[in-house]
Parts: C-alpha cells; sequence; structure tokens
C-alpha cells in the first residue's frame, strides 16, 4: 500500500514513544488507535497517544505518514490554525478568488530556508490533502493538487460564495536524511462580496447525502479516545463501501470557534459493514464531521454537527 512507503519511525516517533505513560493525557485525536486499543478506553495504551508538550502544534496530530502502515498519531493541538508550523510554511501564491467562478489555487510549502519543500510523502494515496471550507463551515471539499517540479501545487478550485475561506494543506515532508514531518497548515482564503454565515446545523447522528442515509454511533467525550462507528445505508440496505484513498472512509472534524483541524481514520477493515474510527476530541465545544466514503467509485461526504459536552 502507499501507506507504507514511509520507512522506520522517525524521532518525533521516538519521542513520542519515550513520553508514553509519563504525560497527560488530555488527547486530541488518533489515527488507527483501534489496532492499539481493543476497547474503549482513554487511549493509554500505546505510544500513539503519548502527549508530548513540545512538539510543534499541529504536528503531533498528524503523524500518520511516520510509521510503516500503522498510522500512528495523536497530539495535544488540532492542526491547521497557523500558516508556520514545524519549521514549514503554507506560501499561497493567490488567496483571493471571485465567487462562483472556476479558479485555481496554487501554492508552495516552504522550509526555513525559504526554499519550496519538494519531497513528500505519499500517505493514503496521495502527496498532499487539501480541505477547503468556508469559516461559516459550508462549502466543504477534499482535494488533491498536484505539484510542478519547482515545488509549486495547483489544484482547479471554484468557491461558491462569498466570505472568508480556510485552506488546510495536510502533508508530510521528507527531509534529506529520510526523517519524515507531519504537518497540517492553514491560510484563509478570500471572496468579496456580501457574506451571508449561515448557522450551524443542529446536532444529530443520522444525515441524508446523495440518495444514501448515514448514522454513527458513539459519543464523543473530552480526554477519552471513544469509537465512532458510521453506518451507509442505500435504498435497499446497507451500502457497498468501496476504499478511497486506501481506507473505507475518511473523518475530518473542524471545530466551532476556530476551525481546528482533526482528520481522522478508520480501522483498515470494516467492522460488521461499518467504519469504525476512533477520536478524541481537544475539548468541549461543536464540531462539524464531514465523512468521505465511496460507493461505485463515486466519493460523497456526510455531515453532522457534534457537541461535545
Ligand atoms: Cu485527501
Amino acid at each position: 500500500m502507499p501507506d507504507q512507503v514511509s520507512a522506520a519511525p522517525d524521532r518525533s516517533t521516538l519521542r513520542l514513544a519515550l513520553v508514553v505513560g509519563g504525560l497527560v493525557l488530555s488527547v486530541l485525536l488518533g489515527f488507527g488507535l483501534g489496532r492499539l486499543n481493543a476497547g474503549t478506553t482513554t487511549g493509554a495504551g500505546g505510544p500513539s497517544v503519548a502527549v508530548d508538550h513540545t512538539d510543534p502544534p499541529g504536528t503531533a496530530p498528524h503523524n500518520h505518514g511516520t510509521v510503516t502502515g500503522n498510522d500512528q498519531g495523536a497530539g495535544v493541538e488540532p492542526g491547521g490554525l497557523s500558516v508556520s508550523s514545524a519549521g514549514y510554511t503554507l506560501a499561497p501564491l493567490t488567496t483571493e478568488f471571485p465567487a462562483g467562478r472556476p479558479g485555481q489555487l496554487r501554492f508552495q510549502v516552504r522550509d526555513v530556508q525559504r526554499r519550496p519543500v519538494t519531497r513528500f510523502a505519499v500517505v493514503h494515496d496521495k502527496p498532499m490533502h487539501l480541505i477547503v471550507v468556508r469559516r461559516d463551515l459550508t462549502g466543504y471539499q477534499h482535494l488533491h493538487p498536484s505539484m510542478a517540479s519547482d515545488g509549486t501545487w495547483s489544484v482547479p478550485l471554484t468557491l461558491t460564495e462569498a466570505g472568508a475561506w480556510r485552506a488546510y494543506a495536510d502533508f508530510t515532508v521528507v527531509a534529506d536524511n529520510g526523517g519524515q514531518t507531519a504537518v497540517t497548515l492553514g491560510v484563509d482564503l478570500v471572496v468579496p462580496g456580501g457574506y451571508q454565515p449561515r448557522p450551524l446545523p443542529e446536532p444529530a447522528t443520522s444525515t441524508t447525502v446523495d440518495g444514501f442515509t448515514v448514522g454513527y454511533q458513539g459519543e464523543p467525550q473530552v480526554g477519552a479516545t471513544v469509537p465512532l462507528t458510521f453506518r451507509v445505508d442505500a435504498a435497499g440496505g446497507a451500502a457497498p463501501l468501496e476504499r478511497y484513498l486506501g481506507a473505507y472512509g475518511h473523518l475530518v472534524a473542524l471545530r466551532e470557534g476556530d476551525l481546528g483541524y482533526l482528520h481522522v481514520h478508520p480501522e483498515p477493515e470494516l467492522v460488521d459493514g461499518q467504519v469504525k474510527f476512533w477520536l478524541t476530541v481537544p475539548g468541549s465545544g461543536r464540531y462539524r464531521l464531514f465523512l468521505d466514503f465511496r460507493v461505485k467509485t463515486e466519493v460523497h461526504t456526510a455531515e453532522f454537527t457534534l457537541t461535545v459536552p
């Protein structure tokens, strides 16, 4: 699998392992924690949930690229809150888009010497995952830009309505020594015009999209890693889910208020036909969940509002 481009554990992984058990477990979320923790406990059972407060914000939740095939990682902060983290800076070439007109988002990831980065690890089938959402959490898009040899990424992008939008670049850099650093950086894009923000929909554990009914079970709570199990039904019963980007589902949670970014991945196989994630939320509040799933080669996104008490 492309996920397995990652080689030996890197320094941050080892550091995570070293601090296990010693530090506060006010964990954010884990990637694939289910492989380490068979139960519904606080997630103290594996190195992936160790929290190192010296980690640069935004890096720890995205260590899924650093361990072979394991998607391990957890962090103390959501990603995407900063344009610069772990020595890498997200540099968009344009940030203004006309409402509803097809455009092109171009950007580079630059290192501390301001050189464009050109070596990225393939994680979940892609070297770059780009999430775009308006600041009222509408208009979600999950895109995969392509990179020119000079390190400039580009992707067609249409921002339908006026307002401030958030773009997240979720990637893993490969350093000259082979070490890998997973980072999610965020930057605002702007669409001039009259902004009509929409209120966040009421919390619900079931929704419909493109003729599918999607629901989940599980009760996320602060400081605990809990399972979240999604079921997708079509008219005739359970929908035949297909792998998309190497997994049966991709879940992004965005926090209301600061748009902190949590990217969670499921267990590698379906569980009773359902997609099972392990989620740890950083604090109480409201989140918008975006579940990408694929049926008959088409990708759909189900959205839920989640309130964490
Ligand atoms: Cu992606």
